[in-house]
């Protein structure tokens, strides 16, 4: 068995790539701060991040959390690609892989018991924290380790935090492989996540959706069923695992990709993620070489102006293979 694996991961499904494990290591060990500086993934151990946090349940939250609507969304499998729903109007054959609802708490619960019953659909609870919840949970929030992670955001000159996602999950669960613009330390509540995270040099391996389409950022590869007919560098995926358990942080670089699974078990798994904006390294003196980051940076921004200049999403790819097929290629 790798180092990663233990008795009760003898389930893990195993990819057909190479997965390294993401370092595990102690919140003030000096090589951690390296990582994070470097934009590199890491585990981080005993920050107290969210240790305020650790005796939450679904019982303790439903008597606490206060009357809000929730957002939920509703798979009738294990996967939840996420979509923006602002890009559908320009896609009109799109499908959402997912329903969304707003419930109140309490509501979620009974539907997450009939799901857990019947086994027919997903559950999948994504909110914003803080908007109007019970005053408990606002207490555990202000009890999060902030001076630890307002030192990391200040050590590594990132922009404000953007906001915190409460994540409820059901067992099973997998949030498709994708990548976010900011950066973000995943924190685990409750149960167990197996987490595959892919530097942003594997753009080519991971074939994003167009910019313009819902799924922007999300991959079009299905990591558990390769299709190397549509997607041959896929095959050439190499990436990294880590298995966090309550307690650990994960940091995610901005522009990696990560594949979030919630593992089997009893009851649901419970993170919480802090996001943090970038600043727009173009405000920065530029260096170079340029970093992959900043060039994926660019290619969002040269897409998002031809789709703009053009004004119809379906002149996007032939405009662009008139620009390079035959001259680049
Ligand atoms: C999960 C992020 C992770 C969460 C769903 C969205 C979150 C995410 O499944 O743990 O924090 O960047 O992708
Ligand atoms: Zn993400």
């Amino acid at each position: 068995m790798s180092t990663m694996e233990t008795s009760k991961d003898d389930a893990l499904y195993e990819y057909p790539f190479e997965l390294t494990d993401v370092p595990r290591l102690s919140f003030d060990d000096p090589q951690a701060n390296r990582l994070i500086a470097n934009q590199k993934p890491v585990v981080l151990t005993g920050t107290n991040l969210v240790n305020s946090a650790l005796h939450w349940d679904l019982n303790y939250l439903k008597d606490n959390i206060g009357n809000s609507l929730f957002t939920v969304y509703q798979s009738k499998n294990r996967y939840f690609r996420y979509y923006e729903p602002r890009k559908i109007p320009q896609h009109k054959d799109f499908k959402p892989p997912t329903l969304q609802a707003e419930m109140n708490f309490s509501e979620f619960v009974d539907k997450l018991k009939e799901c857990q019953k019947t086994g027919i659909h997903k559950l999948y609870l994504q909110q914003l924290l803080f908007q109007n919840i019970g005053e408990r949970i606002i207490k555990d929030f202000i009890s999060f380790n902030w001076d630890w992670i307002n030192q990391q955001k200040n050590l590594n000159r990132w922009g404000p935090l953007s906001s915190n996602l409460l994540l409820i999950a059901m067992a099973g669960n997998i949030t498709s492989v994708h990548y976010d613009e900011q950066q973000n330390f995943l924190a685990q509540v409750r149960g167990r996540k197996r987490c595959l995270l892919f530097s942003p040099e594997q753009f080519e391996c991971l074939y994003p959706y167009p910019i313009h389409h819902p799924h922007d950022r999300q991959s079009q590869v299905n990591l558990e069923n390769l299709n190397l007919k549509k997607f041959p560098k896929s095959a050439d995926l190499e990436g990294m695992q880590a298995i966090l358990e309550p307690g650990d942080v994960l940091y995610i670089p901005v522009y990696w990709w990560h594949q979030i699974e919630s593992l089997p078990q009893n009851g649901v798994t419970i993170s919480i993620n802090f996001w943090y904006k970038v600043r727009n390294f173009l405000e920065e003196s530029i260096t170079y070489p340029l970093t992959t980051s900043q060039k994926i940076a660019i290619m969002r921004n040269i897409e998002k102006m031809i789709t703009d200049a053009l004004g119809n999403v379906d002149e996007v790819g032939p405009f662009m293979q008139s620009m390079v097929l035959g001259r680049y290629t």
